[in-house]
């Protein structure tokens, strides 16, 4: 199984060489499932399913603020590995999941479906030329 993108640096004194990519290259490595090169709608769903059940500790389909603080952790700590606008990048790409862009309803938790109905507004952000599948293209722009 891939590496979940925003656990990674749960296993950063394992790995070190995959902080030397690009936040597209470290995106794509973890998001494009089945390695073809874009990344769609369903594969981030799916992803975002299963780092919603990484982070889910205590397994009752909410991320509570309590869980969060471990999920915003790992996510910075990714958005630390970079510098300048890489860092910007990375940063952006991992607000598309924070509470405040999760929690629909605002009750304060995210339901995991609340997390996996913020897929589509995430992709959209994530294809910056529109063309219904993210690639690195989309990171370079
Ligand atoms: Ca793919
Ligand atoms: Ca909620
Ligand atoms: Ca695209």
């Amino acid at each position: 199984m891939k590496r979940l993108f925003f656990s990674f640096v749960l296993a950063l004194t394992t790995n070190t060489t995959f902080a030397q990519s690009s936040p597209g290259h470290q995106f794509m490595q973890t998001w494009d499932l089945d390695g073809n090169g874009m990344v769609t709608v369903e594969e981030l769903r799916k992803m975002r399913g299963n780092v919603f059940k990484a982070f889910d500790t205590n397994q009752n389909d909410y991320l509570s603020a309590d869980e969060y603080v471990a999920f915003d952790k790992a996510r910075a700590g990714d958005v630390a590995n970079y510098e300048a606008e890489q860092r910007e990048q990375m940063q952006s790409i991992a607000d598309g999941m924070s509470l405040e862009n999760s929690d629909i309803d605002g009750d304060g938790r995210v339901e995991r479906d609340e997390f996996l109905t913020g897929t589509v507004s995430w992709f959209n952000d994530l294809d910056k030329d529109d063309d219904d599948e993210v690639t690195l293209e989309d990171f370079a722009i």
